[in-house]
């Protein structure tokens, strides 16, 4: 009956609220989601957070300061998110440790060169936004609610990164070319953020009945690839992509091949960076621990002078 009522109101598109009654399922799927969602954000910092004391000049400086710093900002709300369906912060920041909760293949690639920046911001936020603008729709409240304000900020970042790699492509022959390998290495693993196929995503049959997610992986996937085409063209760069070709029946661009053994590698943390990733968020985790104690004590004390 309660499960009938539930499925009732989403199909009403009535956002389901923490104290609403909701399946078990409903409710792991989406600690595992959002959680996921939580831990990118904030490993997502460590690739760009390796260039703001190499940025060159005082503005792209200021710019990407400003830009990682939304980013802890968007890994707080989404972790404040998944605590309303109750779990604890320290719970879900063991699971990361410990390798039972994922976070975005994307973010486990190095960022060489300063045009990574703008490789990162044009096109890892751009296709971030992508996902994200679809789950703004998403039935759980919280959730829906902390993406629409996410996806506003994630537009300042798809121009800044995209503003890096317009001037780079512009300026001298070895900066174009830093901009063309940044593409080269970064168009790929991008596209294959979006998920696994749709005949391969196990997640997905519950995810659409629940309307946690609106779009399949793929869609969202083609859906970027045709915004980004003519983005690449402006700035007179190349996708490495042979087989990129727009398709006058089906109104999209037919792409190449995605490499899914690398996607599951990276995935399984076997990656280029996995490790360095998750043992750089370890040792910030422990050393941040004297501020999480401070705070603790402070709010304890404020309890005793308010009782
Ligand atoms: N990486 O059945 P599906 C950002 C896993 S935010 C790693 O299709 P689902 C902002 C998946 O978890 C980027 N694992 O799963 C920023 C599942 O494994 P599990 C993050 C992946 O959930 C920019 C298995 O494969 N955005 O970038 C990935 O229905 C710059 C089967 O897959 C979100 O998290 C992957 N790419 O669809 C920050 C958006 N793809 O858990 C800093 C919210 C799949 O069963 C700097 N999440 N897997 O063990 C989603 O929309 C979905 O969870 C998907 C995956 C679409 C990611």
């Amino acid at each position: 009956m309660n499960e009938q009522k539930f499925q009732e109101k989403i199909d009403l598109e009535r956002k389901i609220e923490p104290k609403d009654w909701m399946p078990e399922e409903y409710r792991s799927h989406l600690i595992r989601q959002i959680s996921q969602h939580a831990h990118s954000e904030i490993i997502g910092m460590q690739p760009e957070g390796n260039w703001i004391s190499r940025a060159p000049s005082l503005r792209a400086k200021m710019i990407l300061l400003a830009k990682v710093q939304d980013e802890a900002g968007h890994g707080l709300y989404l972790y404040s998110a998944c605590e309303t369906l109750g779990i604890s912060r320290e719970e879900l920041v063991q699971q990361l440790h410990d390798g039972k909760a994922k976070y975005s293949s994307i973010f486990n690639y190095p960022t060489l060169s300063w045009a990574d920046m703008g490789a990162v911001g044009w096109l890892v936020d751009g296709a971030a936004i992508v996902n994200q603008v679809s789950l703004q729709r998403t039935s759980y409240g919280p959730y829906s609610r902390g993406m629409v304000k996410i996806c506003k900020e994630e537009s300042f970042h798809q121009r800044q990164g995209y503003e890096i790699m317009a001037e780079m492509a512009k300026g001298t022959p070895e900066q174009k070319e830093m901009a063309q390998d940044a593409l080269n290495r970064f168009w790929w693993p991008s596209i294959m953020m979006f998920g696994p196929q749709d005949s391969d995503s196990p997640r997905t049959g519950n995810a659409m009945k629940w309307k946690i997610k609106r779009q399949f992986n793929d869609e969202l996937r083609q859906k970027f690839i045709d915004q980004t085409v003519g983005q690449v063209k402006v700035i007179g760069l190349e996708i490495p992509d042979p087989d990129l070709k727009w398709n006058e029946e089906r109104g999209h661009y037919d792409f190449g091949k995605m490499n899914w053994d690398e996607f599951w590698s990276v995935v399984n943390g076997n990656g280029p960076c996995n490790i360095q990733r998750l043992d750089h968020h370890k040792k910030a985790h422990s050393e941040g621990e004297w501020v999480r104690k401070a705070a603790r004590s402070y709010s304890n004390k404020q309890e005793i002078i308010n009782a």
